[in-house]
């Protein structure tokens, strides 16, 4: 377990629209984790069918790739320990009736076509939707700042 692994989380347009934004990233780095990157995208069709390529024969993917793509979207990586596992417990079950309250989903959705955010669910998943979503340029390191990250000390 590394405290550099590192996980994508994105806001989508339901999120975006209706000021989650704030909340959202406001779990993370109340929990304790580094944001290294972060921008506000409508990004092209292709993305997100390679975003969702393994859901490509699903009957619900069609309206998945549109909904994605009705309005911006706020993608962000976020780095710590075990980052991947815990955001996506911060995120809640997929569909939002199954979230536990306290989750993201389980406090602010009801239906899993509108489930407002997006976290990879494992370690390459993640490694392959930094690479899709961002340019390596666009990712900040904290390791030349002066000070030490307080949540990493041994
Ligand atoms: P994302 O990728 O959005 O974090 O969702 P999950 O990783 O939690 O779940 P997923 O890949 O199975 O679903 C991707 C995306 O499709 C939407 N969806 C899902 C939908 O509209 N109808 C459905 O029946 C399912 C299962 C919601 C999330």
């Amino acid at each position: 377990m590394s405290t550099s692994e590192r996980t994508f989380i994105a806001i989508k347009p339901d999120g975006v629209q209706r000021g989650l934004i704030g909340p959202i990233i406001s779990r993370f780095e109340q929990r304790g984790f580094k944001l290294v990157a972060i921008k506000l995208v409508t990004p092209p069709r292709e993305l997100l069918e390679k975003h969702y390529a393994d859901l490509s024969d699903k009957p619900f993917f069609p309206g998945l790739v549109s909904y994605m793509l009705s309005g911006p979207i706020c993608a962000m990586i976020w780095e710590g320990r075990d980052v991947v596992k815990t955001g996506r417990a911060i995120l809640g079950a997929t569909n939002p009736l199954a979230s536990a309250p306290g989750t993201i989903r389980g406090d602010y959705a009801i239906d899993v076509g509108r489930n407002v955010c997006h976290g990879s669910d494992s370690i390459e998943s993640a490694q392959k939707e930094i690479a899709l979503w961002f340019k390596e340029e666009e990712i900040v390191s904290y390791k030349h700042s002066q000070f030490d990250w307080i949540y990493e000390k041994p």
